[in-house]
């Protein structure tokens, strides 16, 4: 017995449906399940939305009762159909292990000695799983005597379960030609998370994105509660942190400010490249040839930097795909778009060229190729 939509972002995953539950089709409808949705704060209609929560046993059928109690379920199911299931659901941020079964399947050796402590060492298994105990009835002296769980890991249950639903209303303001919302339009589809996009024209002084970031700049990214956050850089780190779906910047301090050099270099050749671009667009006698000049010697030296240090290599950082990858794609991916300074970075950077070649074999990169606006 299992409810899933492709799009569900939470998955719940229990022990085995018992016998109210096998006789009416419904998982988790009986108290049990009652006790999940107060510990979750989602009422019924918000917690069998497909759309939304997947519910996959460890046990997917109903393995009988012995004595009134029911049986376990059956250690062969969990390996057999769980990694089907999550091949199926791409969308999948958190997962809540909701008894040992489920624990025992998805934590194996991280679990700790007892239910209790893996349950306490809930942060350590974030963001992608969150370990509870059964919400039975026959757990009612579990959690008198571990007054801990409604103090410490229900809040952090709660608020994690809301700022899933939240997410779908998330907005980015965005331009089809910023370089800059590129690099976050990327890391949303690699981490297949859902936002929509509203496209916004930044050129006059007074634009709509003024209200949200008083740079008016994108891409800023408006969350449900009206809450704005910029810039890309910000952006790209939260994404990273609220998905465990393909991380893009590494935990480990050394690797972590290796990866953000990147993006800095990166983004850096940007931000010279746009001085020259607006440079460019300024009256011809009001232009300042080394002002410009200083720009592109600016972006030449940084790119000599990142085709050396990618020499030899697969990727940017160590042998992964990561923002250093990415950050680098939509800065070259630009310079090929708008040319500032005419810097001809194919002949002269041709590691460069290639990695861009291999980045574009990627449905994020090919979808999100610099457009520039439409004219009104
Ligand atoms: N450091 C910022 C740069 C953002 C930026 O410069 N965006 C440009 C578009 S590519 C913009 O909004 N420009 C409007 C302006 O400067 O008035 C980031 O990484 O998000």
């Amino acid at each position: 017995m299992f409810r899933a939509g492709a799009t569900a972002r939470l998955l719940i995953v229990g022990q085995a449906p018992g016998r109210r539950v096998h006789e009416t089709g419904i998982p988790w409808n009986d108290p049990s399940g009652d006790v999940l949705r107060e510990w979750l704060a989602l009422d019924r209609a918000a917690f069998y939305d497909t759309k939304r929560i997947a519910i996959i046993p460890a046990g997917l059928c109903y393995p009988g009762t012995v004595e009134g109690a029911d049986l376990p379920p059956p250690p062969r199911c969990a390996p057999l159909w769980h990694p089907r299931f999550r091949a199926a659901l791409p969308r999948i941020e958190l997962t809540l292990l909701v008894g040992s079964y489920a624990q025992i399947y998805y934590l194996g050796d991280r679990r700790k000695k007892t239910l209790a402590e893996t349950v306490r060492a809930f942060r350590e298994y974030l963001p992608e799983f969150l370990p509870l105990p059964h919400p039975s009835w026959r757990n009612k002296a579990w959690l008198a005597r571990n007054p801990w769980f409604a103090r410490e890991v229900l809040p952090a249950l709660r608020r994690r379960v809301k700022a899933l639903k939240s997410r779908a209303h998330m907005k980015l303001l965005a331009s089809l030609a910023s370089p800059y919302t590129r690099k976050v339009r990327v890391v949303l589809a690699e981490k297949k998370i859902e936002c929509e996009l509203e496209l916004v024209d930044v050129q006059p002084a007074d634009n709509p994105v003024n209200a949200y970031n008083p740079l008016g700049k994108v891409p800023t990214l408006v969350l449900d509660d009206g809450a704005a956050l910029y810039d890309s850089r910000v952006i790209v780190d939260f994404l990273d942190a609220r998905s465990p779906i393909s991380r893009l910047i590494p935990d480990e301090t050394r690797d972590r400010v290796a990866v953000r050099r990147w993006e800095a270099l990166a983004d850096g050749v940007l931000d010279a490249g746009l001085l020259v671009r607006y440079e460019s667009q300024r009256d011809k006698k009001e232009r300042s040839k080394d002002w410009s000049d200083k720009q592109v010697a600016r972006m030449h030296r940084a790119l000599e930097v990142m085709a050396r240090d990618l020499e030899g290599k697969p990727w940017c950082h160590n042998d992964r795909y990561s923002l250093a990858d990415i950050a680098l794609g939509c800065c070259v991916g630009w310079l090929d778009f708008r040319k500032p300074g005419e810097v001809d970075w194919h002949a002269q950077y041709a590691g460069l060229a290639q990695h861009y070649r291999k980045l574009m074999e990627r449905p994020a990169f090919v979808d999100t190729v610099p457009q520039a606006p439409k004219p009104k």
